[in-house]
């Protein structure tokens, strides 16, 4: 009886036999442009690595990176500072040709809702302060953070300000205790306590608080007890929808089997593993491998 693999395979190169190679190494065929990156998405600003991924011999690189942006470098680094999702375009040339490829939303950028993350300024204007809340020179990054005193309590020692929490998935900052003292951060959110964080060590912990709002919202931090603590560096993170795999390929050469991968997953993508099915594993965004022979299974 004809096993499936088999028939499947005949298929494919039967498939694979009516198309050119013309992504080969030489320089009489055009390239095939092609390309991924270290990462695809952050808060503001994100730096990118891109590599090409090019099949063939390429002379010349010339990226579009969407943002109005361009470089002519083989693998550039490029840093987007505005929120927002690009399209980044690379096209390759070679004496034979060029050959373009454009990822839409290849990167998306969310804006930090945080007027004042950082405390970077060294100042609490983006924020509202109570009365025994000062900044110090005791950051978890940069050089500054907020400082909470042993003279003040919950009522007197916080951090608050507004924020538009629709597609907010979650928020986090970092807060450090006194050394050996067991004390605790307080997260309300329009005055309704929301979660308490005990903070017991001398280190910086981060702390992540999964929200669920829509709209605008008081957040606001307080610190418990008589000892002394520090809060800096607030994010926000966006909602990101779970990913779908899905994928497309374009076969090169039969013999051995090249073949371009080119993933089409939806949704927030932070890694990628692939199994061909013949023993080999990429984690590749847009993998091309070569083998010995390609059996699809269904
Ligand atoms: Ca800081």
């Amino acid at each position: 009886m004809f096993n499936k693999k088999i028939s499947l395979l005949i298929i494919l190169i039967a498939t694979a036999f009516c198309i050119t190679s013309f992504g080969s190494a030489s320089a009489a065929n055009p390239p095939y442009a092609n390309f991924e990156s270290n990462t695809s998405s952050g808060t503001g600003p994100v730096s990118v690595q891109f590599h090409e991924t090019t099949i063939g011999k390429v002379s010349t690189w010339k990226w579009n990176f969407g943002d109005s942006k361009t470089s002519n470098e083989k693998n550039p680094i490029h840093t987007y500072t505005r929120p927002g999702q690009y399209n980044v375009t690379l096209t390759c040339t070679n004496p034979a040709g060029k050959s373009s490829i454009t990822k839409n939303n290849f990167v998306t950028v969310t804006e930090n809702r945080f007027l004042n993350p950082g405390f970077e300024s060294g100042d609490l204007k983006a924020w509202n302060a109570g009365s025994t809340t000062t900044i110090a020179n005791n950051p978890h990054t940069g050089t500054k953070a907020v400082h909470f005193s042993t003279s003040g309590n919950e009522s007197t020692n916080y951090v608050s300000q507004g924020i538009n929490l629709t597609n907010i998935g979650s928020v986090s900052f970092w807060g450090r205790g006194e050394s050996g003292v067991s004390q605790a951060f307080h997260v309300y959110i329009d005055g309704n306590l929301l979660k308490e964080y005990t903070a017991n060590s001398s280190n910086y912990v981060k702390y992540t608080v999964p929200l669920t709002y829509t709209g605008n919202h008081i957040i606001n931090v307080t610190w418990t007890g008589g000892s002394e603590g520090y809060v800096d560096d607030f994010y926000s993170y966006l909602k990101y929808p779970a990913p779908k795999s899905n994928f497309t390929y374009q076969i090169n050469s039969t013999v051995p089997s090249k073949v371009q991968f080119t993933s089409k997953s939806t949704g927030y993508i932070d890694k990628c593993y692939w199994n061909f099915g013949d023993g080999s594993t990429s984690t590749l965004y847009n993998p091309f491998i070569t083998t010995p022979k390609m059996v699809l299974t269904p």
